[in-house]
């Protein structure tokens, strides 16, 4: 797919991610802005997933760790054609499939709950493990949030990944810089986090988390390791795109009202 059709899905993408916390009243609007381009590359140039393999065991797989940014992952299903785009308006309503963390018992194409950080990675590493033991081809995707990273399982799942050779095992690190109430380094510094991934037996790439290019050729470089699991950490712009949301950690978990949302549609082109 061409770069500039990568990017104009990204800003329809993220004027879903607004307007459907908007509609919500509630959601994470920051995280969500800075994952557009890590997962509109996953799913749109690296992902088999259709609405035709969508059941099967035998397709890729992606773990949303950092469980709370429901509102990209939702979109990005939606821009695939996985779930209904009118469906993102029921987003964290009573009886909708679409709560504010993905369940995978209401969603064909959401591969696992997440919500607690920490535990999708660990979800991820049991899936590539599985495809390892089983000899299948397919790969595991898996997004982690760089304040996630203080979570100490995330530790001992990258340990066992390494452990196991999980070669199938291709991990995000969504490196904004900030988490639910300030700077990640002041809360409880997980840095260097390339250094770390390293000691723990990864293969580690470090790029620019809004670059289709870069991301993609990471991808792809990663996926010709052998023998180690892959982590691409992408330095990226909490709520990137709208520019009030710009590295304001407040824009971690608020909605906007309703003329923040017309300034941040008129921002992103609508
Ligand atoms: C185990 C656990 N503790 C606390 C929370 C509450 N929480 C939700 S998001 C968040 C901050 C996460 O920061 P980061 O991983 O950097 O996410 P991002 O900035 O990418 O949104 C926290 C503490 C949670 N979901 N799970």
């Amino acid at each position: 797919m061409e770069i500039k059709e990568l990017q104009a899905h990204a800003k329809h993408i993220r004027r879903n991610i607004v307007k459907t916390v908007a509609g919500a009243k509630s959601g994470h609007p920051g995280g969500s802005l800075s994952a557009v381009e890590i997962l509109t590359t996953i799913y749109f140039t690296q992902m088999d997933i259709s609405n035709e393999n969508v059941n099967s065991l035998e397709r890729d797989r992606f773990v949303l760790s950092k469980g709370h940014v429901t509102p990209a992952l939702y979109a990005v299903l939606a821009e695939k054609g996985l779930i209904p785009e009118k469906e993102l308006e029921t987003f964290r309503k009573i009886n909708s499939d679409l709560q504010g963390h993905p369940n995978m018992n209401d969603v064909a194409a959401v591969d696992m709950s997440t919500g607690s950080l920490g535990q999708g990675i660990s979800a991820a590493v049991g899936m590539a493990l599985s495809n390892k033991l089983h000899g299948l081809p397919y790969h595991v995707y898996a997004l982690l949030g760089d304040g996630e990273l203080q979570e100490g399982q995330v530790w001992e799942a990258a340990m066992a990944a390494a452990h196991y050779h999980l070669d199938q095992l291709l991990a995000f690190v969504d490196h904004n810089g900030l988490q639910i109430d300030g700077k990640v380094v002041d809360v409880m510094n997980p840095t260097p986090i390339d250094e770390k991934f390293k000691a723990f037996g990864w293969h580690v790439q470090v790029v620019d988390g809004h670059d289709f290019e870069a991301l993609i050729e990471a991808c792809e470089k990663a996926k010709a390791v052998k023998g180690q699991p892959s982590v691409i950490i992408a330095k990226t712009i909490k709520g990137k795109g709208v520019s009030f949301m710009e590295n304001q950690a407040k824009w971690h978990g608020t909605a906007p009202n309703e003329e923040q949302l017309a300034q941040a549609l008129a921002e992103l082109g609508e």
